[in-house]
């Protein structure tokens, strides 16, 4: 990065957010990547657009306390980042993880802009989420937090205003508790969050769309960049939660093998393709671990470090658990094992490093804004049915987003190509997301 008014940001980002390494992360990678279509604007500057861009339009911090099944308090904390709302009402998803914090906030709300800009439709970017864990709670200790934290919540958000939906440790259960208690708080029926049961005004197809939608988008990165398709090919995917255990299904439906899969107790191997059944049955339905897997599964053989799956050799790979799970290492690895693809289910699973790596050594790459973008794609999908009154039906909802998803590839392809290589799906990701943000911003003057 050479351009000084960006340069001038970034420094400005650091020194304000020293502490937020995700986030400075996700700015520097684009800001980087924007560079060339900045220089060609010299408007974004006069209108400090960037300047705006990088800055949360607000960050919501508040105390969520609930009482667990022996009586006891907890106090957790609460966030919701409103990062952007140039181009619609905010939009994106809460993660209930104990490691969750302003600097994970801000770079998921940050990195959300783009994505739902890059979607076409007109969502704006937020995040939200707490540090509570919810492994080892009852349903009743979940229902409590779930109400708690909306308790709080229910007053920034509104169907026009902010819309939450699922994320890491957030499914279809705690979107019912929440939706439950925003309807009391608010005596009001609204999509004021997606990802709702299909029983209440929740979309077909929304459960599964994250992972189908990022295996249509690499089947199509694959047919236009290497000549081929998923057909035949080993697939590993690290995660084997909401979006993990989907775009392995898909996978597997598009007739590629998956041979391993991961959560946080290890990964599974098997040569001849994991009974994906089975650990759907234990990871959705029992909320177990892959370590019960193998000891049904006698044909796999299992690790206890998840990290080591990204030595396993593949053609394909399918990261899908959460950030920075790919490093540079990681990456070498790839390239000695002929992996033709890496295709990011997670936000920012791969490092700087590691993304720069797999690109410079010409492995098809699907940056995570563009290629998980299914989920929050069938979100909207979600809000149009309510504010309609109506239900697709799952062909109508998968046609959609199959078609979109290709043709944010197509759209991130050519961007790339324009202006470096078509290897560079990073800057073509960026560049096409920033596009549509920056000038609605410019339109709305200084705000
Ligand atoms: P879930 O909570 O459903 O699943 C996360 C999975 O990752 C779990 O299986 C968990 O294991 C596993 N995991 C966590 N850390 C590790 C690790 N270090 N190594 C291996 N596995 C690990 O979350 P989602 O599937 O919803 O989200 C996954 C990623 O996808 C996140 O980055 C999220 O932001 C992103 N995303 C999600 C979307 C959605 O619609 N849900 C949309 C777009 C992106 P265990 O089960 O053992 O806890
Ligand atoms: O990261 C994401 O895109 C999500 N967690 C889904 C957001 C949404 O609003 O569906």
């Amino acid at each position: 990065m050479t351009n000084e008014y960006l340069l001038n940001i970034y420094e400005n980002v650091k020194q304000k957010d020293k502490n937020e390494p995700e986030f400075l992360q996700a700015v520097y990678e684009v800001l980087n990547s924007i560079e060339p279509y900045v220089n060609e604007h010299p408007e974004l500057e006069s209108a400090g657009v960037i300047e705006r861009f990088v800055e949360p339009e607000r960050l919501i911090t508040f105390r969520v306390p609930w009482v667990d099944d022996n009586g006891k308090v907890h106090v957790n904390r609460g966030y919701r980042v409103q990062f952007n709302s140039a181009i619609g009402p905010y939009k994106g998803g809460i993660r209930l993880h104990p490691s969750v914090n302003p600097s994970i906030m801000k770079f998921l709300g940050f990195e959300q802009t783009l994505k739902n800009s890059l979607t076409g439709l007109p969502m704006g970017g937020g995040k939200g989420g707490c540090d509570f864990d919810p492994r080892g709670k009852s349903d009743l200790e979940i229902m409590r937090f779930c109400q708690s934290f909306m308790t709080e919540l229910f007053r920034h958000i509104g169907a026009d205003t902010d819309v939450p939906a699922g994320d890491i440790g957030t499914g279809a259960r705690e979107i019912g508790y929440m939706f439950g208690q925003y309807k009391r708080l608010k005596n009001e029926w609204t999509g004021v969050l997606t990802g709702k049961g299909l029983s209440y005004g929740g979309s077909i197809g929304r459960t599964s769309a994250t992972g189908f939608g990022l295996c249509y988008f690499t089947n199509k990165m694959l047919e236009v960049m290497k000549n081929t398709t998923l057909e035949g090919k080993k697939v590993i995917v690290s995660g084997s939660g909401n979006v993990g255990i989907y775009a392995a299904i898909k996978a597997k439906e598009l007739g590629a093998t998956v041979v391993a899969l991961s959560d946080i107790s290890g990964y599974v191997y098997k040569e001849s393709g994991i009974d994906l059944d089975l650990a759907r049955e234990i990871k959705e339905a029992k909320r177990g671990l892959l370590s019960e897997y193998a000891s049904i599964d006698k044909d796999c053989t299992f690790n206890p470090n998840p990290k080591l799956m990204w030595q396993v050799k593949c053609d394909v790979v399918l990261p899908c658990a959460t950030q920075n799970e790919i490093d540079l290492e990681d990456a070498k690895a790839f390239v000695k094992n002929g992996v033709i693809a890496v295709a990011e289910g997670a936000n920012m699973p791969c490092t700087l490093e590691a993304t720069n790596y797999i690109i410079e050594n010409k492995i098809a790459f699907a940056p995570a804004k563009a290629a998980n973008a299914g989920g929050v794609m069938v979100s909207g999908f979600e809000m149009s049915q309510n504010s309609m009154r109506l239900a697709w039906t799952f062909e109508e909802v998968d046609e959609k987003l199959k078609a979109q998803m290709e043709s944010i590839f197509m759209e991130v392809h050519e961007c790339a190509k324009h202006y470096d290589n078509m290897y560079n799906t990073v800057l073509g990701a960026n560049i096409s997301g920033f596009k549509k943000v920056a000038a609605a911003m410019l339109a709305q003057g200084v705000c």
